[in-house]
């Protein structure tokens, strides 16, 4: 590995765009900004002034949002930090947004990186080890109005001690071979609109593959948890399925099945 590679530099927005332009997905509008708060409340103000579709992608969050109130924390001009922003239609199984969304940024990492990819339930992009799992990524999907956003925030080149927990990673740290920043975004961008437009107009979302995609990508599935509800109250037992609306299935210690639609998983 170069080191010189992954040195840092802000975006270059022409590279995406040209990027995206080539993979001809028809995506109209890119907004790039050095430093913001987070990228996924820009895009919630961008719909409250009449924009639809579009993708924001910034260097540094100053206050990045992860689920149920927690914090993204990324070093300046180390990851991939993207919102999207596309209209819902009736078919959409809303509980299977954040799913959708992270198969999809799986199947392009896993395109342009030599590493494998698996799922913690709901989010989380892992690289699963012996006896555990390392985070590296992950879906925060916010409703808005008619819309959704989609904020995808994947760890690129950190190393270790810029790192918020033991059990976070990126992709350098993998040993992968390198991609430049702005194609790995261009491909995440340009993928999602592709995806989104082929999978909405069928008449299931999503689809039967894409839940199958799921399934077998899943760290979780067939593993003793504990999760943590929002509440604070704890589920032991074995994730055993997912439901049809993407909540998770897990089989208590007394054998009864609990059904979990947001929460924690370890
Ligand atoms: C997530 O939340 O994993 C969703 C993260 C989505 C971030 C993107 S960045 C672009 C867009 N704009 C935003 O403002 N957000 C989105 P959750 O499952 O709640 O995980 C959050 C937890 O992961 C934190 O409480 C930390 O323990 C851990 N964490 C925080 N930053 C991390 C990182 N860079 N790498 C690995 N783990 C991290």
């Amino acid at each position: 590995m170069d080191q010189q590679e992954w040195e840092r530099s802000p975006l270059r927005l022409n590279l995406i765009e040209d990027s995206v332009k080539r993979a001809q997905a028809g995506v109209s509008k890119i907004i790039y900004l050095p430093q913001t708060g987070s990228t996924n409340q820009v895009a919630v103000d961008l719909l409250a002034e009449g924009n639809s579709e579009f993708a924001v992608v910034t260097d540094f969050q100053s206050a990045g949002k992860g689920r149920l109130n927690r914090i993204w924390e990324a070093s300046p001009e180390s990851s991939l930090l993207i919102s999207l922003a596309f209209k819902l239609n009736a078919i959409t199984n809303l509980g299977w947004l954040n799913l959708w969304a992270a198969t999809i940024a799986r199947r392009v990492l896993m395109e342009n990186f030599n590493f494998d990819i698996t799922l913690k339930w709901p989010n989380d992009l892992v690289v699963a080890t012996p006896d555990a799992f390392l985070k590296f990524g992950g879906i925060l999907s916010e409703i808005h109005k008619e819309h959704v956003i989609f904020g995808i925030g994947i760890n690129y080149s950190q190393d270790h001690s810029e790192l918020p927990t033991s059990i976070s990673t990126s992709i350098k740290l993998q040993n992968a071979n390198f991609v430049a920043r702005e194609f790995v975004i261009a491909d995440l961008i340009s993928n999602f609109h592709k995806f989104w437009n082929l999978d909405t107009n069928c008449n299931q979302f999503p689809a039967k593959a894409i839940m199958r995609e799921y399934q077998a990508a899943s760290y979780t599935l067939g593993r003793r948890v504990v999760v943590t509800l929002p509440s604070g109250k704890e589920i032991s037992g074995i994730a055993v399925a997912l439901a049809e609306n993407g909540a998770l299935m897990v089989r208590n210690e007394k054998g009864e099945i609990e059904t979990i639609t947001a929460g924690d998983v370890n």
